[in-house]
């Protein structure tokens, strides 16, 4: 097991390589090129900057998160091999700098979504929160007002606005796609990409639907266990595989989030873990936690067990944290939280390796 962290390069984070480096456990980051238009090829050139300054702070770059799917290859539309094309691209010059392990997502049109982004917490802290039936009550047209005026009635995190403009457009396209028809499309791009993926030894870990409810009628991709089957059984090569975000996941009670992690790592399909914790807090309701077994709903240390018997060795990384001791900075991606978690799970790690040896 590797521990890492996630890190926006090019000066998009609070938080700096040096302290992630004193963070015990912790061997590289997980990073972005979030400069380049989605779609366009990552060049040798910018994906090596950000490599020799991550090696430079005594850190590793085996992992990408992510290289986002572009909305066309998503959709089928005639111009997805060209996409493609790029992507594999893309994937060789990744290869070549190093990186073994890529995430990313295939949900249509929205990436992850909350209802808070700072919700504060009895002990003064704050954290990012869903409730499922005010999600439902959003449009398009509040969305686009309160993005224009800039009021916090909700949060579409990490958005660029050329994305958002096209949102209304994309939304109405989905309107007549079926879930079949999406898997499709999530197949022709499987099969394009994992030849190649197999060629540069490239893992891939889609990551859940977050949360694990659907909105504006659009497809759902990775939100419980039968559909995880079901997006593995698309390609059968062992690079296609999942990123476990136990919290993504764990956000609906009906998921079993041990038993995935038993079933899913067992098979050798998941490479990469996104460790936190969510507290249920009502009917499609809940907000992230400390990382704490006893602070959330999950149980760390039955998902820890489950990786380990399973012969998991992929990466880990503590997910979202909350902001705690007055830090500020990217919603769920502080210093101060995530380094507790990544010690927490490294302490689970350690103990569950030796109960066992
Ligand atoms: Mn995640």
């Amino acid at each position: 097991m590797k521990m890492i962290l996630r890190w926006f390069p090019n000066g998009d984070d609070t938080v700096t390589l040096e302290q992630i480096k004193q963070i015990p456990g912790v061997s590289g980051v997980a990073v972005m090129l979030s400069h380049i238009p989605c779609g366009e090829v990552w060049s040798p050139e910018e994906i090596n900057k950000v490599k020799a300054e991550v090696n430079a702070a005594g850190l590793e770059m085996e992992v990408v998160e992510s290289v986002n799917i572009h909305e066309d290859i998503k959709q089928g539309l005639p111009s997805r091999d060209a996409l493609i094309q790029n992507y594999i691209e893309t994937m060789k010059n990744l290869a070549d700098a190093g990186v073994k392990c890529i995430c990313y997502n295939f949900m249509p049109v929205l990436d992850w979504y909350r209802s808070d982004l700072y919700m504060p917490l009895p002990d003064g802290s704050n954290c990012m929160a869903y409730n499922h039936d005010f999600a439902k009550t959003l449009t398009y047209e509040k969305m686009t007002k309160a993005m224009m005026d800039g009021s916090n009635d909700f949060s579409l995190p990490g958005w660029e606005p050329e994305r958002f403009g096209k949102m209304a457009k994309d939304i109405e396209f989905y309107q007549n796609v079926t879930q079949d028809e999406y898997f499709e499309n999530i197949k022709y791009f499987l099969d394009a990409i994992m030849p190649y993926a197999e060629e540069y030894g490239i893992d891939f870990g889609v990551h859940p639907d977050d949360p694990p409810y659907p909105m504006f009628n659009l497809p759902k991709v990775v939100n419980n266990a039968e559909a995880i089957r079901r997006y593995l059984s698309l390609n059968p090569s062992k690079h296609n595989g999942l990123t476990l975000c136990t919290g993504s996941l764990g956000a609906n009670p009906n998921n079993d989030v041990p038993s995935m992690a038993k079933e899913f790592a067992s098979m050798g399909r998941v490479p990469f873990v996104h460790l936190r914790n969510v507290l249920h807090t009502g009917e499609g309701e809940f907000h992230e936690s400390a990382h704490l077994s006893s602070c959330g709903s999950l149980d760390m240390f039955k998902i820890i067990e489950a990786l380990h018997d399973a012969g998991f060795d992929g990466y880990i990384r503590p997910d979202h944290g909350r902001m705690i001791w007055g830090e500020t900075g990217r919603p769920g991606y502080g210093l101060y939280d995530r380094a507790l978690g990544a010690t927490y799970i490294n302490g689970l790690w350690e103990a569950v390796t030796k109960l066992k040896s």
